[in-house]
């Protein structure tokens, strides 16, 4: 359709992204091959038909076990190297990408061996593909804050690379004040801070993830619509919530597309826009998930374009390099 042609052609930025989650079953099913391990899949194919989930945990489940399969440098120039060219494909000009140094960590493989991989890539994207990075260093929630805050320690070498700080993995049982220690020392060394919350977790979570680790932007933040002084509250300070319809879908967060809050979040006044979080396992990257709510949600060129909007001006740029988009 010609909003789907506008949508794939206009600039974007994409705000909530992990870089394991863009791990596709053919990168997948090489670099087990590449290290001799053993998947627990017959074939790509395979690979794919096991992509279907009940909760944000059957999911966790298998993004870890995928990620192993990411063992040295080449790999982790592979994985960013392969998610940058969808970007250019999909006109995003500007991504802030999580990744989960103790997905790697935790089995033995160091920021000496994921950061340079990243590191490569990124360079080659900004010289041959014009498309900007920020890189934003995720927390564990099921594992302790200790461990998280050794995580930023041992992240110390690689700071220049890292503009902000988040909050990602299991939610229920692990609340954002779990982490309070770990998010005023990122913030007192001069990093943005964002946080996973009201994915699963109830409306409480966005609001200790504002007040205890005070986040500048809530990661999803979908089921802040069960709470109206908290909607009053977004509104008014314009907190940002990157929102992600296919990830919510594929979690069954929502049943239906066509049942997502997104245009009503928008429409209530608030800063949201459309994400891809865990692409390769949700099924679409950022075009696919706005052409989800223009065919179930009848998404229209006004709010089309105004998500866009909100991609930049909630988006860690400075001032400057904003206004270039807006
Ligand atoms: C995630 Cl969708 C989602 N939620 C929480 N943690 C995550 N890690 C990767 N994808
Ligand atoms: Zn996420």
């Amino acid at each position: 359709s010609e909003l789907k042609q506008l949508i794939q052609q206009l600039p974007k930025a994409e705000l909530h992204l992990h870089i394991e989650g863009t791990l596709e079953p053919e990168l997948m099913w090489r670099l087990a091959k590449k290290h001799d391990i053993a998947l627990p899949f017959s074939s790509v194919e395979a690979i794919q038909e096991a992509y279907q989930f009940n909760n944000l945990q059957s999911f966790l489940d298998l993004y870890y076990q995928g990620a192993d399969v990411l063992r040295d440098e080449d790999d982790f120039f592979e994985l960013m190297w392969a998610y940058l060219c969808q970007c250019q494909q999909q006109n995003i000009v500007h991504t802030e990408i999580m990744f989960d140094p103790q997905t790697h960590t935790e089995r033995g493989i160091g920021y000496n061996v994921f950061m340079p991989g990243f590191a490569k890539a990124i360079e080659k994207a900004k010289a041959e593909l014009g498309v900007s990075v920020y890189l934003i260093l995720s927390f564990l929630r099921h594992l302790s804050e200790d461990s998280a805050i050794q995580t930023l320690q041992e992240a110390k070498p690689f700071y220049s690379m890292i503009t902000a700080v988040g909050l990602d993995s299991s939610e229920l049982g692990n609340p954002p004040s779990k982490f309070t220690r770990a998010f005023a020392q990122a913030a007192s060394q001069g990093f943005k801070l964002v946080a996973h919350a009201g994915e699963e977790g109830p409306p409480e979570y966005v609001w200790e993830a504002i007040n205890l680790l005070k986040v500048d932007r809530i990661d999803h933040g979908v089921r802040s619509i069960e709470d109206p002084i908290l909607m009053a509250y977004l509104k008014e300070h314009q907190v940002p919530l990157t929102v992600c319809p296919l990830s919510n879908l594929k979690l069954c967060v929502v049943d239906d597309i066509s049942q997502h809050n997104i245009v009503d979040l928008l429409n209530d006044g608030l800063r949201v826009m459309v994400n891809s979080d865990d692409p390769s396992y949700f099924g679409g990257y950022l075009n696919e998930n706005f052409f989800a709510l223009v065919d179930k949600l009848s998404l229209n060129k006004e709010d089309a374009v105004k998500l866009i909007s909100n991609s930049f001006s909630a988006s860690f740029l400075p001032d400057k390099q904003k206004q270039i988009w807006l």
